[in-house]
């Protein structure tokens, strides 16, 4: 057994939320926020068997989209990054980061 955490665009957490619901794959949802953009994205967790992992990757990389976006100097990161400039800073986002990893036990009581 797997446990996947899956980092999402917050624009995308919806429909990968739905699509992989409607494939059969249970999830959680969580909110959380990206260091270094300091902004909203969604994680998914999801315990699957080994063999569910292929499709559970494939379906979130075919719905979370790979987005540029553009930071001002001075919003969240950028006082380090920018050295204060203002001066806008353009970073590629997603599709999605994801994390697979070995679980030892699972038990649901
Ligand atoms: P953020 O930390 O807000 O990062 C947003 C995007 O900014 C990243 O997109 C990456 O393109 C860029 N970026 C991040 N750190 C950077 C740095 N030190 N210098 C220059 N550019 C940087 P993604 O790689 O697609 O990551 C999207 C979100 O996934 C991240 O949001 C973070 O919440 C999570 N993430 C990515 N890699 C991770 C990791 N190794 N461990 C934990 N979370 C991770």
């Amino acid at each position: 057994m797997k446990m996947v955490f899956a980092i999402v665009h917050n624009d995308d957490g919806p429909l990968v939320s739905s699509v992989l619901t409607k494939e059969g794959f249970p999830v959680t949802k969580m909110a959380s926020t990206g260091g270094f953009l300091m902004s909203g994205n969604t994680t998914f967790i999801m315990g699957a068997e080994d063999n569910q992992i292929d499709k559970i990757i494939d379906l979130i990389s075919r719905y979370s989209k790979r987005r540029t976006q553009s930071v001002m100097g001075d919003a969240g990161i950028a006082p380090t990054y920018t050295g204060g400039s203002g001066i806008p800073v353009e970073v590629q986002v997603g599709g999605a980061t994801i994390f697979v990893l070995n679980i030892e036990r699972f038990e649901r009581v």
